[in-house]
Formats: structure tokens, sequence, C-alpha cells
């Protein structure tokens, strides 16, 4: 905990006054209450800490002044972040009169970008709590700014308090030249009499706050600059990690900003045209850009939107204002040209969406976020403004391009009949009471408790693997469903196939909550619904064509967290008479560690274990491990999952290629 500094006569800050005091006083706040400022102090509140960084570049990127960003994981476990931007400014502040305003953004809860002249119209962050909280949670801060032609240095140890105050260190190196393409000076830094301005922020997290570590995850990172890349168009990003000699440098930039972030979404699928579509509006200083794309595949949850930089999960009103002229844009389209005839039905949204590709990115001044994670817009003028874009803009779209609509349409009139087919379908299914879980698969050896907070259902592999989980289970609490041979890839099928498919309607049954859009997962009848097969990359294909079902059609279940896959183990040794078993590759490397000269097999399939061994490795809740699936980033899990399942069978034989070992581990 941040000590008062008067305490202290060593201490710098004993020249400051009042308002200092008050300063450390509202960063002590922090520290006492971190999860208020930054949601938690596990690993999301950690990264946290990067993101209010960088916002404050893409800040500055927004307003214009900033084209790169440079992110670098330091060996000893900091983070410093460079930008290009204008730099925090270095003048005494207003309202401070001893402090410089960067040491008042540093320093001052709120205090970002949001004072004075040159304040940002539009800010991203979900908290926007500012770099301060950043100090208030790092054992040390650096700071370096290039501005005014100096380059400006201060510092903060123990959760904000000075220990160096801002000063001059030299001055400000000449501006980079920018040299456009073909032009013959070719280095960059060359003087053209003006000198940089950008800030350097470099700070080391409190492992006093983040108890669970403080250890950053590189991918984290790349998947969160890739988005803000995507958004931003041509802002420039380039993380280096130094923690690995291995590590080749990551660079995120998208000229083309949405419409690359649908071509990338779109890339392992077949696209239905060439061009993205893609419009913008504005009202009042709230500004609208769409980017969408058709491709041949069968789903309808393709629509990603963002406000101010956020990934809006939970929708608003951005979403809505776009779905609702998006299905009104089509019908009136279809009506005109007499692919709907006036006693037809209209095509509903659902037809439309179906293969759709969209971002929907908003920037509002005064964003309402709403919904549990904070993640819906509840702007209501963003809806019209949305709304009214789209009406026009994609009217006009169509209009220019007939022959792209025309598929559009065609496409969206065939769903539709899919869909009433897949109506007749449900209710024939469900006049044999087969949904309503009435009747069970008669492969399911259902546990005896009724009781679905301690029911478990483990989906197992094959017969032979399905026997002995069922000789081996706790019968009291576990149930198994055995599958045969591979589940039908509900990514390329339309719900209509997917009823007539014999281990998707077990599944169903045995789940007892229905499916897509009537899933109602509190008649879930298993709190855990466990996915165990081989750890070979057979075993991951099924894995993940079943993942990829409960995501599409039983997505609740998923966001409720009660969907697991079981870990079997990779590897066995003999010891004397026993065997025994190891899980992965780091467990055995931890044995031969302590156990020279062990000899390994690797196991070839759950077949080969007993019903005992099956108990004692993978299911006996005092030993096993049970990696739960989550379903954060939809817009990145929809993309590993159409890499996966998608119909480019070329770039899905990569992916698995590439994470055969990983793919097991697939954290969606
Ligand atoms: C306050 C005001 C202005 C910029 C910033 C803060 C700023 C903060 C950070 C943190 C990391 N990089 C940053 N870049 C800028 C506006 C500057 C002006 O009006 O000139």
């Amino acid at each position: 905990m941040a000590k008062n500094p008067l305490d202290n006569a060593d201490n710098p800050a004993d020249s400051y006054s009042a308002s200092s005091i008050q300063v450390l006083e509202g960063l002590e706040a922090v520290r006492k209450r971190p999860g208020m400022y930054i949601g938690s102090t596990g690993p999301t509140g950690l990264h946290h800490l990067v993101w209010e960084v960088v916002d404050n570049a893409v800040d500055e990127a927004m307003a214009g002044y900033c084209s790169r960003v440079d992110v670098t994981i330091l060996k000893d476990g900091g983070v410093q972040v460079l930008d290009d931007g204008r730099g925090i400014p270095v003048g005494i502040h207003p309202k401070y009169d001893d402090l410089t305003a960067a040491e008042v953004v540093l320093t001052v809860l709120h205090a970002g970008g949001k004072f004075g002249e040159g304040g940002y119209k539009v800010s991203g962050g979900l908290h926007g709590v500012g770099v301060s909280v950043v100090n208030a949670l790092s054992t040390r801060v650096e700071v370096e700014i290039d501005r005014d032609g100096k380059r400006h240095a201060m510092s903060f140890v123990a959760g904000g308090q000075p220990d160096r105050k801002l000063e001059v260190i030299g001055d400000a190196p000449a501006a980079a030249v920018s040299v456009a393409d073909g032009e013959s000076i070719d280095e960059i830094g060359e003087e053209n009499g003006r000198t940089r301005t950008g800030t350097m922020v470099r700070f080391w997290p409190d492992p006093a706050v983040f108890k669970e570590g403080i250890e950053f995850r590189t991918q984290t990172l790349v998947e969160r600059f890739q988005m803000m890349a995507f958004l931003n168009a041509g802002l420039e990003f380039h993380l280096i990690d130094e923690r690995d000699p291995e590590f080749e440098e990551v660079v995120l930039r998208y000229d083309g900003g949405i419409k690359d972030f649908v071509n990338h979404l779109n890339g392992s699928k077949e696209a239905m045209f060439e061009q993205v579509g893609h419009y913008s509006d504005e009202d009042g200083g709230d500004t609208v850009d769409i980017a969408f794309s058709w491709n041949t595949g069968y789903q309808t949850d393709g629509i990603h939107s963002f406000a101010n930089g956020i990934n809006t999960i939970e929708g608003g009103m951005h979403e809505q204002g776009f779905r609702t002229a998006l299905t009104r844009t089509v019908n009136a389209y279809a009506r005109d040209k007499g692919v709907i005839k006036e006693k037809d039905d209209n095509l509903q949204g659902e037809d439309i969406r179906e293969g759709l590709t969209a971002i929907i990115s908003v920037r509002v001044v005064e964003p309402q976020f709403e919904g549990q994670t904070k993640s819906k817009l509840g702007n209501v003028s963003v809806r019209s403004l949305v709304e009214k874009a789209t009406n026009e803009r994609l009217r006009e779209w169509f209009e220019e391009n007939p022959k792209e609509a025309k598929a559009v349409v065609t496409k969206a009139t065939n769903a539709a009949k899919a869909r009433i087919a897949a109506t007749q379908a449900r209710q024939t299914i469900r006049r044999k009471s087969a949904l309503d879980g009435a009747g069970l698969p008669g492969k399911l050896a259902d546990c005896q408790s009724k009781d679905p907070a301690e029911s478990e259902l483990y989906i197992v592999e094959g017969n032979s693997a399905g026997g002995s989980a069922k000789e081996a289970r706790d019968p009291r609490t576990m149930a198994i469903l055995p599958i045969r041979g591979k589940i039908l890839n509900v990514e390329r099928a339309r719900i209509d196939r997917m009823f007539k498919n014999a281990e998707v309607i077990s599944l169903i049954q045995a789940i007892g909550a229905g499916l897509g859009e009537e899933f109602d997962v509190a008649k879930g009848r298993y709190h855990k619904v466990i996915l165990l097969a081989d750890a070979d990359v057979d075993g991951s294909h099924i894995r993940t064509l079943l993942l990829t079902f409960f995501f599409r059609q039983m997505r609740p279940l998923v966001e409720a967290g009660y969907v697991y896959v079981a870990q079997p183990p990779l590897f066995s040794t003999e010891v004397g008479r026993s065997k025994i078993y190891l899980k992965d590759d780091v467990a055995r490397d931890a044995y031969l560690a302590t156990h020279p000269n062990a000899e390994f097999q690797r196991l070839k399939g759950l077949g080969e274990m007993d019903a005992d061994e099956l108990w004692e490795t993978t299911m006996d809740p005092e030993k096993r491990t049970l990696l739960q699936v989550t379903a954060e980033q939809a817009a990145i899990a929809d993309e590993v999952f159409a890499v996966l399942m998608g119909d480019d069978v070329e770039s899905r034989k990569k992916f698995i290629q590439a994470n055969a070992d990983d793919v097991r581990f697939l954290d969606i």
C-alpha cells in the first residue's frame, strides 16, 4: 500500500502541496478496490492495464495524431507502450498549480484526455479510467514524453508515488520523414525540420495486487491489437515479447480497416462475391461504419459490432438498427424486382443473415454501455443513425451491384425454404416427443440423480471407450453417452439436415433443453457436459465438431460454463507392476527429471484403458482435470471454428496440422 510521502523525509514528494496529497489519496482508493477500476485482479484485470495505456494511443490515432504503437513485453515482466501521438501535455496544469498536466494524467483518476482544449470528442476504453489507474497498480512506472522539441521524463514507484518529477532530459529526436511509395529517400528519421512527438509508458504491475500472477499472455495482446488495427484503418501495431528469444515481432496494420476485417473473418469461407460492401454516415458527432459480405455458409450469427472500439458482444442499438434495416431493405428490393410476389411472405431476418459477415463500428460521443458485461450499447439515437444509413446506403449498394444483390436474395430465399422444412421436421420430432425429454436415447446410460447441479454427462467417442466409461463411472452422478463416428459437421449443415442425424438427435435428447433459438439452458439435465475423446488428431476433430455444435446450437450451455473437455493421458510408463499415466509432454518431462530411463508409451486411444484406468486417470472427480470451455471473444472464436470447420479444406488441414497439439486445449 502506498505510504504517505510526508512520512518519509528523503522522499522528493516533500515539496508537494495539499493537492498532491489529495492526488495520492485517489490512487490509494484504486489500490484498496482495484476490481472497481479494472474489473478484476486476475489475468483479465492485469491485461486491462495494457489496454488502458494503448487506448490512449488509439485515442490519439482517432484524433488524427498517431500512426504507430509499439508494445514490448520486457524481459523482467514489465510492459512498454510507445506511441507517436502528440505526447502528454507537459505544461503546468491550470487546476493543480504545482503539477504539470503529465503528472496530473498519471496521478489523478479520470484525468485522461478529457481536460482542456484538444480533449477527445470520442474516447475508447470501456472504463475510461485512465493511466493513473495503471500507476496506482504498479510497483514502478516510467514515462518519457517527446513534445515541444524536448524529451521529458518522470517516474513513479509503489503505486503512484513520485520518484522523479517531470524534467527535460534532452532534445526530442527529429521527426521521421514519411516516405511515399516510389520516393527516393529510404532513410526514416531524416531531418525535416520538425521534431518527434509521442509518449512512452513503461510499467511493472504490482504482484501484491495481481496475486494470481503478473504474466502477460502474448496471444491475448495480439488478438486485441489485431482487433484495434482492423477498427482503426492504417494504424500500425508492433508487438515484441522480449521474454521469448524466439519470438518474431508481430506487425498489425490494415489499410482497408473493417473491410479487411470482413475479408479476414471470411478468409476460410467461400465468399459469394469478390468485393466487400462498405458505407458510413455521421450525425451530430456520432459516426457509423459498416462493412459486409456474404459467404456460402449457413450460419446466421456473423454480425460483429463495436462501439468506440469496444466489442459489444451483447449487441445493442447499433446492431438492432442494422438488423431492422437489413431485413427491410432486402425485402423491399426483392419485392421491387419481383423475386417475392405480392402474396408471398416476407423473408425473415435469419434468412437474410445466413452466410452474412458484417462489421458494425460506431463512434459515439456519449456512449451508454449496458448489460451484464457492460458490452451492450444503449444509445437510442444510434439505432436511428444506423437504420437510416443502412436503409439508404445498402439499397444504393444493391442497385449498383445487381449481380451481388440477386445472389443475396436467392440465398435468402433458399434459406427461407430450409427454415420452413426445418419447422416441419422439428414438429415431426416433437410429435414423437423426442425433443421434450420424454424419450431418452437408447444409448444413454443415465445417472440416478435428477439434480442437474450434480449431474454430469460424459460424451464418449466410440463404443468400446463408451463401454469402459459406463463400467468406470459413478452411476449416481455420471451419465454416459457413446457417440459413434463423426457427427454431422454443423458449420456446413443446415438445421433441417441436422434433425435427421442420429447422433445429433441423441445429444439433443440427452441434454433435454432443446436446440437453436429455442434452447433453454434452465431445462438442461446436466450442469457438466464433458467431452471425452482420444488425445490424438482424430479425437481433436471430434471434439471440435462437438464444440462447434454446442457453440452454434446450444450457445447458452457454453456461456453458462457447462461444457468441459476431459483430458485423457497422453503417455504411460510401467513402474514395476503398476502403470503410471501422464497427461502431456510437460508432465512427462517433469517425471523424466526425477526418474531417468523411464520408457514411455504414447497412448493410442481411450480404448486401450480398462475401466479402472479410465476412472483413475480421467473421470475421478478427485483427480481429473477438466478444461472449461468459454465463449469469450465471439469474433475470434467464429474464425477459429470457421477455419476448422468451414468449407475451405486447405486452410482447415493447415490449421489442424499447425495446432495438432493445441487443438485439444482449444480455448474458444
Ligand atoms: C492528455 C491530453 C492529450 C493527450 C494525452 C493526455 C495523451 C495520453 C497518453 C497516454 C499514452 N499516450 C498518450 N498520448 C496522449 C491531448 C494532447 C494535446 O492536446 O496536445
